[in-house]
């Protein structure tokens, strides 16, 4: 029903600015165009004129408008983009007029809605289109865009069609059974198989890393009151941002930045207010964010470079450590205070680096260490698509899950057909990723995420 109706959205967000954007997608495009009193009905030249109010006539706005005929244009329906002036009312009464000339508001994402399912583009793109919108780093962004441009659907593609090649193979195998080593010999299935689970599993190895993208690590930073934290953080945001002072502890919140190190983002996060020991660890002297550390992609503690390091620290360190999950990188800070020198080592299993908030000294080395710790992998491969998508881990996983039974089914000398029923649902995995089959179910989830007019 959706697909057949004209729909129109003002595409720009509200407020104050030079211009705004009304798109009209639909069968009455055209016709939209002519009652809007709008000049010209040539595809893709701008053409400059006054809109009308097609019920008086009125003059509503000036206006540069241009036509596209399907199925050359975004949605791949006839369309009409009207640049309008911006602010709070001008876009609105053109999108009355618009409405009054046969068109009905666009639901969020109905417009790439429509371009997916008139076959423009496919369901990853139609998600990249959304990423590219929201992203808030130049990694992600970079992600985005290339998936715009079909770069991790080609790869999905090339999965595809390796199984679909597998499939292949076993249906020979099927059809001549008897035959000692059949037509294909075994060891080619196995190799094919092989094939894709490494090919899955080098595009979910880098997938975490990915997800990171979209929010930012997750980067806490810990140490005694007075360590130097605020400072780092400071220094790290490039300017003054949290309250640094001489009192310890009077830091009141946590306190958040985004920052983007080298294009990579980090959700740099400084301890929480402390109202005698609340944002203390039990039983040692380190302030920390305690309600961040939990989910901490990185920490970074801080000791004075002029200081023996005390047990409270090197237990913290080592907590860390064991964990596992988060990532330490102990900062030894104030290192003008004592020039070429360091009291001692916090944890011998933790590398510490010299820095001055103060000075600058250390600080391309803290950084350098951030990206080496979180994001080593996705700048270490340029070749592999990177995943940011909750949605596409799952479908990859069930992919490479599939598949490796598949292999044990043949480890366990299952005949071809019924081993194949695998790599059928690896196949059907991966269409599900591209939308090749996907339900109006999973439409809605990916397209609810939109705004209107996109
Ligand atoms: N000389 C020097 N002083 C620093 C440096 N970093 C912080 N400080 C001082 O150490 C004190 C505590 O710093 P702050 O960042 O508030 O520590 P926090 O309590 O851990 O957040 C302040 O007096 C800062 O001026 C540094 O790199 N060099
Ligand atoms: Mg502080």
């Amino acid at each position: 029903m959706a697909n057949v109706s004209t729909i129109a959205a003002i595409s720009t967000p509200p407020g104050r600015g030079a211009l705004a954007v009304v798109r009209v997608s639909g069968p009455d495009a055209a016709l939209i165009a002519t009652r809007l009193g709008l000049p010209g009905d040539e595809a893709r030249v701008a053409r400059h004129g006054t809109l009308r109010h097609p019920a008086t006539q009125e003059p509503v706005d000036d206006v540069v408008a241009v036509r596209f005929s399907g199925p050359a244009s975004y949605t791949g329906e006839d369309m009409l983009e009207i640049s309008c002036h911006g602010g709070s009312l001008a876009p609105q009464l053109v999108l009355e007029a618009v409405c009054a000339a046969g068109a009905r508001q666009a639901e969020p994402g109905e417009f790439t809605r429509k371009a997916f399912l008139n076959g423009k583009m496919d369901l990853m793109q139609a998600e990249a289109t959304l990423d590219v919108i929201e992203a808030r780093s130049p990694a992600m962004h970079r992600a985005a865009l290339f998936q715009l441009d079909r770069g991790l659907s080609r790869r999905i593609e090339d999965l595809r069609q390796e199984l679909m090649g597998l499939q292949a193979l076993l249906a020979y195998d099927i059809d001549f059974p008897e035959e000692d080593d059949g037509p294909v010999p075994a060891v080619r299935i196995d190799e094919a198989a092989d094939r894709l689970v490494s090919g899955l599993s080098r595009v979910l190895e880098l997938a975490p890393e990915g997800e990171l993208l979209r929010d930012g690590a997750l980067t806490v930073v810990a140490g005694r009151p007075n360590a130097g934290k605020s400072s780092v953080f400071n220094a790290l945001l490039g300017f003054e941002r949290a309250i640094v002072t001489e009192e310890p502890g009077t830091t009141r919140d946590a306190i958040e930045a985004l920052i983007s190190v080298d294009g990579y983002p980090f959700r740099l996060v400084d301890t929480a207010g402390l109202r005698e020991d609340a944002g203390r660890i039990e039983g040692m002297g380190i302030e920390v964010a305690r309600g961040y550390l939990q989910r901490a992609d990185l920490v970074l503690l801080c000791v004075e470079a002029d200081r023996a390091p005390g047990s409270d620290e090197a237990r913290f360190a080592d907590e860390l450590m064991a964990a596992g999950g988060s990532r330490v990188v102990i900062l030894r800070t104030k290192s003008d205070v004592c020039p070429g020198e360091v009291t001692g080592l916090v944890s011998g299993s933790v590398p510490e680096l010299v820095v001055s908030a103060l000075t600058g000294d250390g600080l391309p080395e803290v950084r350098a260490a951030m990206l080496a710790r979180v994001y080593a992998g996705i700048r270490g491969d340029e070749e592999t698509p990177v995943v940011t998508r909750a949605r596409h881990i799952e479908c990859l996983s069930r992919a490479r899950a599939d598949t490796a039974e598949f292999q044990k089914a043949r480890n366990r000398g299952l005949p071809a057909e019924i081993a194949g029923t695998h790599i059928q649902d690896a196949t059907l995995a991966l269409e599900d990723m591209l939308g090749a089959v996907s339900t109006e179910d999973v439409l809605d989830r990916v397209f609810s995420a939109f705004c209107v007019g996109k």
